[in-house]
């Protein structure tokens, strides 16, 4: 008897650097069945395979949080950090300073980064460090059982019945205010919108801020929340359509001039940026705070790309660091002769 013949199942598609999606893949998650961060992983996954992001090439940065684990599962092949609560930008800094060919993805929460550790959080904001500063933002601190954190909103109610009655930091705000040249906000739920932003994110050359509303299902996914999918279905309130074009794709120019801003990117590809009603201009800066205070006042959530600069200098500008990875520099370059050293000891004689 002959055996049934059976047709070969299509090769998986490949992306620019000849991978597969599955070359993007992490562990096994631990979080809650549902909590938005779990979303969020699968879309830092398309994003890194859809822009050809060499996954050793990747550094991956977080704190302490059901958040800050996220990184263990995405793009196992690259390197990752895991902080103390709070302290992952000084972590960041040195990394970019060792290495600055490096993609670096940090990911926090909103207790990580507005609570314990904003004090770290604003003084990164304001180098325009290379990093992509992701908050996975559900308004609480889920790994210690759901106390309000500094992004809840006033009258946000937990589980328990507990009211919050203290104001909210806006991260986005905050990071405008303080010179980050990429501020975004979404949404876990809204995949194409997260993923076209991580795809933009990627090509931004400087400190990329994204506040992502991610509902911690266990804690605050209920009647009262505002940080819940049903609140943020009703009240998510998008700025513009976002479209990126990577440099590597044809460019389909199917935009309208009159409603349309390009923003060139530093490696050639362009953020387009669709106006609805609103004008919207993603890069006025201070109209960005402003229409951030007036969404406030009324209730919605502002996503999409809030502020842009692809122009100002990064950190490594400023302080025009050698082309070459510190890191990698040889010690006849980075260590000082005797002579410059006994002229310094000569000095402070
Ligand atoms: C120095 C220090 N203080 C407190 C804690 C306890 N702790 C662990 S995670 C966390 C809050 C995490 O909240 P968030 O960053 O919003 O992450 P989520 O779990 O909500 O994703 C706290 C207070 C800790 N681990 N270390
Ligand atoms: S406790 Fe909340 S934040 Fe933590 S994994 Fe579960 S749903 Fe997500
Ligand atoms: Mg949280």
């Amino acid at each position: 008897m002959s055996a049934t013949p059976t047709t070969p199942s299509p090769a998986p598609k490949t992306n620019i650097i000849g991978l597969t999606v599955l070359d993007y893949r992490g562990g096994k998650s631990t979080l809650c069945a549902g909590c938005g961060h779990n979303a969020i992983s699968e879309r830092i996954i398309d994003a890194c395979f859809e822009m050809g992001v060499q996954p050793e090439g990747l550094v991956k940065l977080s704190g302490i949080g059901c958040s800050s684990k996220s990184p263990a599962y995405f793009v196992n092949r690259s390197h990752g950090f895991n902080a103390v609560h709070g302290r992952m930008p000084s972590v960041a800094s040195g990394v970019a300073l060792a290495n600055h060919k490096m993609l670096m993805l940090g990911v926090s929460g909103d207790g990580d980064t507005a609570s314990i550790g904003v004090g770290q959080f604003v003084h990164l904001m304001r180098r325009n460090l290379p990093i992509i500063y992701i908050i996975e933002d559900n308004g609480v601190y889920g790994l210690t059982k759901g106390q309000f954190s500094a992004t809840a909103d006033v009258g946000a109610k937990l589980k328990t019945g507990v009211i919050n009655d203290l104001p909210p930091i806006d991260t986005c705000a905050l990071a405008i205010q303080l010179g980050a040249t990429f501020v975004a906000r979404s949404f876990s739920g809204d995949k194409k919108q997260l993923l076209t932003l991580l795809k933009a994110a990627i090509a931004h050359r400087g400190t990329v801020m994204i506040d992502v509303i991610s509902p911690c299902v266990t804690f605050n996914d209920h009647e009262g929340s505002t940080k819940s999918y049903k609140y943020l279905k009703d009240h998510d309130e998008p700025v513009h359509d976002v479209g990126f074009i990577p440099r590597f794709e044809n460019i389909d120019v199917d935009y309208d001039p009159g409603t349309t801003a390009n923003v060139r990117m530093h490696d050639g590809s362009s953020l387009r940026l669709r106006k609805l009603d609103r004008d919207y201009d993603a890069r006025d800066r201070v109209n960005a705070l402003k229409v951030l205070a007036e969404s406030h006042d009324q209730g919605e959530v502002l996503t999409g790309v809030l502020y842009v600069n692809p122009e100002a200098p990064t950190f490594m500008d400023v302080l025009n660091v050698v082309d070459e990875p510190l890191g990698q520099l040889p010690e006849t370059m980075v260590r000082p002769p005797k002579r410059v050293l006994d002229e310094i000891m000569e000095e402070l004689r």
